[in-house]
């Protein structure tokens, strides 16, 4: 079984072996992910130097232009799965259209499609402020050997094999899932190799963190406005406390540690908020479900909602399964009103 200090590497074959019918794409697409989040790693740790590399728009040394960090991670993610013939498809948070990748052999043969954010929150960028690259990963439904739809990438969140999330914060750590619970990997940035460090990781059942963009609060529905005053209430000396980082990666990941609610509501101006449900949302909700949490739109759980569109966005409660319920009673009730 997993032990604590266990290489990523080592973790993927031991747990590949527990599935026997495994064709190893799955472990081979999760590797890619860790190399290409290597990389991504190095450039966003090098962000604060842009004014002695170059700003964006220059012209480095090699007479290359230098990019945006979240188009940078973009091309960094597509080559590597690309390259490595694993997936038949991409949606990205960066491109408008999904990617249909045929395989070096042009035979369609590879039977993943993923869908990710490459890097989240890239506005926290500039003030060093952690950011995050989320993923999703199905199983194709329309045939192998011809090219992936749109169907492909339009499946409910319930149909995900595999999802995660890369932190590029104090350290940078690769945490996911593949429907056998949630683990975390700490990168040695000294050897470039990923350690077991959060094992089995969960969401307590309560907690005390509330995160939202309460600047917004003016425009939210009557429900989250009366869950936000019922976490604000002195009665029975509620114990919440508010932090939003406002980088979505970020604010899951530390909730999931302490124990705590992270909520992106719908608004007077925007009914569906503005986190994505395809690639935002439903990694971010299956990760929740096997750490023990729960993920819903204030009504309904996030991953039985059927896609429409690629970039479609929805309102997202995530986080301690007593706290989101709450939450939820709080939009019904002011819903019946
Ligand atoms: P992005 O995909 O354009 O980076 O936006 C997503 C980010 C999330 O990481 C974060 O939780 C949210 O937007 C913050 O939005 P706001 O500034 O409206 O609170
Ligand atoms: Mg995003």
């Amino acid at each position: 079984m997993s032990k604590k200090n266990q290489t990523l590497g080592e973790f993927i074959i031991e747990n590949q072996q527990a599935f026997p019918y495994s064709s190893g794409e799955l472990s081979r697409l999760i590797n890619s992910i860790r190399l290409a989040a290597k990389v991504v790693n190095h450039e966003v740790n090098k962000a604060g130097l842009v004014d002695i590399t170059g700003a964006v728009g220059d012209t480095n040394i090699q007479g290359e232009e230098q990019q945006k960090l979240d188009v940078y991670a973009n091309q960094k993610f597509i080559q590597t799965l690309t390259n490595r013939e694993i997936v038949c498809g991409i949606a990205s948070e960066e491109n408008d259209e999904y990617i249909t990748i045929q395989g070096h052999n042009k035979d369609h043969k590879n039977k993943y499609v993923v869908l990710m954010d490459p890097l989240d929150g890239s506005s926290n960028i500039d003030v060093n402020v952690s950011v995050g690259t989320i993923f999703s990963v199905y199983r194709r439904v329309t045939p192998i050997g011809t090219p992936v739809t749109m169907e492909d990438f339009l499946q409910p969140g319930n149909l995900q094999v595999a999802a995660g999330y890369i932190i590029y914060g104090t350290s940078t750590m690769l945490v996911y899932t593949t429907g056998h619970g949630v683990n975390g990997f700490t990168l040695n940035p000294a050897i470039g190799t990923y350690y077991l460090s959060h094992p089995n990781m969960k969401f307590s059942e309560d907690g005390n963190i509330y995160s939202v963009n309460e600047g917004n609060y003016a425009q939210f529905p009557r429900g989250v406005k009366d869950y936000i005053k019922y976490c604000q209430a002195e009665e029975d000396d509620r114990p919440y406390t508010s932090r939003y980082i406002g980088s979505l990666v970020s604010d899951i990941h530390r909730n999931m540690i302490k124990g705590g609610i992270y909520i992106y509501p719908g608004s007077s101006k925007y009914p569906d908020g503005k986190l994505r449900l395809l690639y935002e949302c439903n990694p971010m909700a299956f990760i929740a479900e096997q750490a023990g949490g729960k993920a819903s739109n204030g009504f309904k759980r996030i991953m039985d909602i059927k896609p429409t569109e690629l970039h479609e966005r929805v309102p997202f409660f995530c986080g301690s399964k007593n706290m989101v319920e709450k939450a939820e009673e709080c939009m019904r009730n002011a819903k019946e009103k």
